[in-house]
């Protein structure tokens, strides 16, 4: 029987990004169901009853919830290219940098349109701090794996199309402060993995600024 699966996303997400990528990458026949997450399909509240949210893989009936879990399990059960290292050192160190953005990137690029004055400056600087500790960690790798495509990439990548709508609601530039990190994502983007799960960044800009709207931030 030929393997069925569906992918419930919404699409500026960048943890639904991340699913999109493993997906493109392994060469997985899928059906993408948009969400609406204002008005929750039943599908989505029965297969993720604990969190409700999007992404969530369902592979043959069953479902698999958070991103991470997500790309993990299509690297295990899908072998073709690779994403996270066969080596437990290796494995551990990018689910610490998965993690990290996670923790950290994403926090902090969220703080950057839903703040404004003072919270906003902090926020735009911690940003950056967390993104040049990444630049540091991928140091002078073509990815941060090294050769390959990988893990770390897949989890980090998907916020890229995001940075205009930080630089536009905070007024900087990531690729000033990070030349090293956007050079690395624009090679991200020449695979057609990453640049057809992205989503436009004007896109994202104009999704923002109707976030600000309803939370009354503009
Ligand atoms: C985060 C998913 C998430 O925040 C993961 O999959 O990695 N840790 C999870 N999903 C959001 C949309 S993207 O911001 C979501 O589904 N929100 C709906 C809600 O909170 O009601």
């Amino acid at each position: 029987m030929a393997d069925e699966v569906t992918l419930l996303d919404f699409w500026p997400s960048p943890f639904g990004m991340r699913c999109r990528i493993a997906l493109a990458e392994k060469g997985i026949k899928h059906e993408y169901k948009e969400e609406n997450l204002r008005d929750k399909s039943p599908l989505l509240l029965q297969m993720n009853p604990v969190h409700k949210k999007i992404p969530v893989l369902i592979h043959n009936g069953k479902p698999i919830c958070e991103s991470l879990n997500i790309v993990q399990y299509l690297d295990e059960t899908w072998k073709v290219s690779p994403l996270l290292p066969t080596d437990p050192y290796q494995r551990a160190q990018a689910k610490f940098w998965a993690d990290y953005v996670d923790k950290k990137v994403y926090e902090l690029g969220s703080k950057v349109w839903k703040t404004k004055g003072e919270e906003q400056e902090t926020a735009k600087k911690d940003f950056i701090e967390c993104l040049k500790v990444m630049e540091g960690e991928l140091g002078d790798k073509t990815y941060f794996g090294g050769e390959t495509f990988g893990y770390v990439d897949v989890s980090l990548i998907p916020w890229y199309c995001w940075f205009y709508a930080f630089e536009t609601c905070g007024n900087f530039s990531v690729e000033a402060s990070c030349p090293k990190l956007v050079a690395w994502a624009k090679r991200c983007m020449e695979k057609e993995s990453v640049s057809k799960s992205l989503a436009e960044p004007q896109k994202i800009y104009e999704f923002v600024l109707l976030l600000q709207k309803m939370f009354r931030i503009a």
